[in-house]
């Protein structure tokens, strides 16, 4: 195996998990209400090899036996995330029995092998009824979804112990909202911002809505990462400062210091900002971080250069240009592998934040790469944990650690041309191959219980 020496040991109650996401795996789209994924995905060219989601794992059909490969892995926690137009096929009003039924028996599943179930309340499948009348835009839809929060916590809230509100606003505002390359497929540029505060202040209603029924320990989950200037000079920094503020800060302040950076409020869609600051910056029981790899920075290029940026086409104009990272292994997806900068984040949010910064929990991390022989998974997952365990010796309150994914699934506009499982998935049969990783991480865990 690519890493040999024991990986050091994490606090006895540490959380290990494994995370998935509903669009991406559970298919059975005809027993649902669509969502914008599946409007998107129906445009030619949107999904690069034409893929969609209506069967994805087909996992609302084969729960059992996944439930089982969590169980096999030896984690103690398994996030998941609700299907709003499963649960609500038009966002609004009827509730799907059959849709909260098939929720009830996941989590009886999981239960019944001792897998803590960890919901994630929205993973960016908005359904189209509530995009037609306007989406994330839209205030209505932050009201709409703490409904919805309520209604999944009435049914499955007394076996969850750990809620995460929205998965990654930040990705679903930018590639969905500001470039265009994920659903809805809006090309907005910066007249984006409103769908950033909408999810923000959904987060903070469904905060609410969540206690209100009963619930604990709830969280988000972001996607940060650290931004890394292309030079010292002063037009990279100022570029990639920037950048820092629309990838980190732009969601880290209001929901843990209750502002937005500085200029950014004045452009957000808020009859009362102070207000929703208040509801957006509700207190957390904790914080997600979705951590892959870290970003080099720098002032706009010259006019017809480099649109293109690791698969994403650029439009011109930007206050940035991102840079590639030299000197660095790539996974398949062409992303550096830089386990440093994960210990760099912690140790940076702990310093911002301070005593604002609640506990957090790493919520997603993982590679794309081919293959059930995954060595290179291996050996990211190895460096990741080593830089993971160097943030908690330096202090930073870390709680837990969540592998993406457990099966390789539709990873959105790539469709299934990146693999991001520690289970192999034939997409043609649907068979399931636990990969050397997947091996690994179970022995792993079984030394960290030792
Ligand atoms: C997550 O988003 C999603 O929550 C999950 O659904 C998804 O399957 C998973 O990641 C894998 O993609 O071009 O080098 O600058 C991750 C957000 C945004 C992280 C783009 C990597 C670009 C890397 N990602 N970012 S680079």
């Amino acid at each position: 195996m690519a890493a040999t020496a024991a990986i050091p040991r994490f606090p006895r109650d540490f959380l290990w998990g494994v995370s998935t996401s509903a669009p991406q795996i559970e298919g059975a789209a005809d027993q649902r209400g669509p969502s914008v994924w599946d409007a998107f995905t129906a445009v030619p060219g949107n999904v690069k090899d034409g893929t969609t989601a209506a069967v994805a794992c087909d996992h609302y059909h084969r729960y059992r036996e996944d439930v089982a490969l969590v169980g096999g892995l030896g984690v103690a926690a398994y996030r998941f995330s609700v299907s709003w137009p499963r649960v609500l096929p038009t966002g609004a009003g009827a509730v799907s029995a059959a849709g909260l039924d098939f929720y009830d028996r996941l989590v009886d599943e999981l239960c019944a092998r001792g897998v803590r179930p960890v919901p994630t309340l929205f993973h960016w499948d908005t359904p189209l009824a509530l995009q037609d009348a306007g989406g994330w835009l839209r205030r209505d839809t932050a009201e709409r979804f703490a409904e919805y929060a309520a209604v999944v916590a009435a049914r499955i809230g007394d076996r969850v112990p750990k809620w995460i509100t929205l998965n990654e606003p930040a990705e679903h505002t930018l590639l969905g909202h500001a470039l265009g390359e994920h659903a809805p497929g809006e090309k907005l540029l910066f007249d984006a911002l409103p769908a950033a505060h909408h999810q923000l202040l959904a987060h903070g209603l469904a905060v609410r809505a969540l206690r209100a029924a009963g619930a604990r320990d709830i969280g988000i989950a972001n996607s940060h990462g650290p931004t890394w200037p292309a030079s010292a000079a002063e037009e990279d920094t100022a570029a990639a400062g920037f950048y820092d503020v629309l990838l980190n800060r732009l969601f880290a302040d209001p929901l843990l210091m209750g502002r937005y950076p500085e200029g950014l409020g004045e452009l957000m869609p808020a009859a009362d900002l102070e207000a929703d600051l208040k509801v957006i910056a509700e207190p957390l029981d904790w914080y997600g971080i979705n951590f892959y790899q870290p970003t080099k920075v720098g002032a706009p290029l010259p006019e017809g250069t480099a649109a293109e940026f690791a698969g994403l086409t650029l439009p011109t104009g930007l206050p940035f240009s991102p840079r590639p990272i030299e000197g660095y292994p790539v996974t398949d997806f062409g992303w550096p592998v830089v386990p440093e900068a994960l210990t760099e984040l912690l140790t940076a949010f702990r310093d911002r934040y301070g005593d604002r910064l609640p506990p957090l929990v790493i919520t997603e991390n993982g590679c794309s790469y081919e293959g059930i022989d995954d060595q290179e998974r291996i050996a990211y997952l190895d460096g990741h944990l080593r830089a993971l365990h160097r943030a908690v010796e330096a202090g930073v309150d870390v709680r837990g650690y969540f592998v993406w994914s457990l099966l390789d699934n539709f990873e959105w506009a790539e469709g299934h041309r990146r693999r991001f499982g520690l289970v192999h998935v034939d997409h043609a049969t649907q068979k399931r191959t636990p990969k050397a990783s997947y091996h690994w991480l179970r022995e792993v865990l079984r030394a960290q219980r030792a």
